[in-house]
């Protein structure tokens, strides 16, 4: 009998001693097969974690997929697609990042962890969505370089009331700039016991009108946690599919329909099976790069 491409992962992860983790924007289909789903950070922790596994197959875009393989020097990280690039990690560079260092020599600079290893290895610290304002507090500085997300350092600078300079100016997430408020507003009227959730990489205007405002893993844990029923929920849609087979008797509306990171979603389960069966796309950081890359996301982890 034929094996479903399903059938045949699973076989082929067992006898690699492989782990799949897919983020929290991938395919139904790839969360179902995944061992863990979650937020970038959360499953680089988790490879950590997989004492016995030799392959990581990280379903989702390069700068995670490179933060996993900087945390986990002993494994071999695969990224399903290697053309799964993040479009906010490529808006800054270690050019970039020089530029703004020699304006402001005393300032730390801090980067949320979308950025490519090359760029990590020129901060003070990472960030996460999660723990930006934290990461923030906890330096003795008021005047912070932050990159690459300008709506993530505008939401930071209110509220820690830093001098929070977004390098570069306008750095931004394509999909989360989708959402617009008019369409959340109209379905807050819609929806009036729905609660609006808001991802910090949306604009200023749709955090304006947010009753919460987290990362995706902050969300899951509000949805679950809340006593509320109804969601808005302004984030890739990927996370929809994840909320609603975690909280079946809650409801999850999204903000925007047609809210998709492109990039995200060019990993299928026919690339995770390709990847997995040849070994390819393995995702290498050079050394000298990964360990400054992995002092930084370090630092961060040591705040918690
Ligand atoms: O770090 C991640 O996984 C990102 C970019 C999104 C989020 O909010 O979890
Ligand atoms: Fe990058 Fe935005 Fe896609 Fe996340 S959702 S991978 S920030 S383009």
């Amino acid at each position: 009998m034929k094996m479903s491409i399903v059938e045949k992962i699973l076989k082929l992860k067992k006898e690699k001693k492989a782990v799949i983790l897919a983020h929290n924007y991938q395919r139904p289909e790839i969360q179902d097969i995944a061992d863990y789903v979650g937020d970038s950070i959360e499953l680089s922790r988790k490879a950590a974690e997989e004492k016995d596994a030799k392959i990581i197959v990280f379903s989702a875009v390069d700068f995670m997929a490179e933060s996993a393989a900087i945390l986990n020097p002993d494994k071999k990280v695969l990224l399903p697609t290697l053309g799964a690039r993040c479009p906010m990690a490529q808006m800054l560079t270690v050019y970039e990042i020089k530029k703004w260092k020699a304006a402001y020599p005393l300032a730390p600079v801090v980067l949320y962890v979308n950025t490519l290893a090359e760029a990590k290895a020129y901060c003070d610290i990472c960030c996460t969505s999660a723990n930006a304002v934290e990461v923030v507090e906890s330096l003795d500085s008021e005047t912070v370089l932050f990159g690459p997300d300008s709506n993530l350092a505008e939401y930071v600078r209110r509220k820690t009331g830093k001098n929070i300079i977004p390098i570069p100016e306008k750095g931004f997430c394509p999909t989360h700039l989708l959402f617009q408020p008019e369409d959340a507003q109209i379905l807050k009227r819609k929806n009036p016991d729905a609660v609006l959730m808001v991802h910090p990489e949306c604009t200023a205007e749709m955090q304006e009108i947010a009753d919460f405002i987290g990362s995706t893993s902050q969300m899951c844990r509000y949805a679950r946690e809340s006593n509320e029923k109804r969601f808005i929920v302004a984030t890739e849609e990927g996370l929809i599919y994840r909320l609603r087979k975690e909280n079946p008797e809650k409801e999850f509306i999204p903000a925007y329909e047609e809210a998709v990171c492109p990039n995200m979603k060019v990993n299928t389960l026919e690339k995770i099976y390709t990847a997995l069966k040849e070994e390819e796309n393995v995702v290498r950081v050079p050394e000298q790069i990964a360990k400054r890359a992995r002092e930084a996301l370090k630092r961060m982890f040591e705040l918690k």
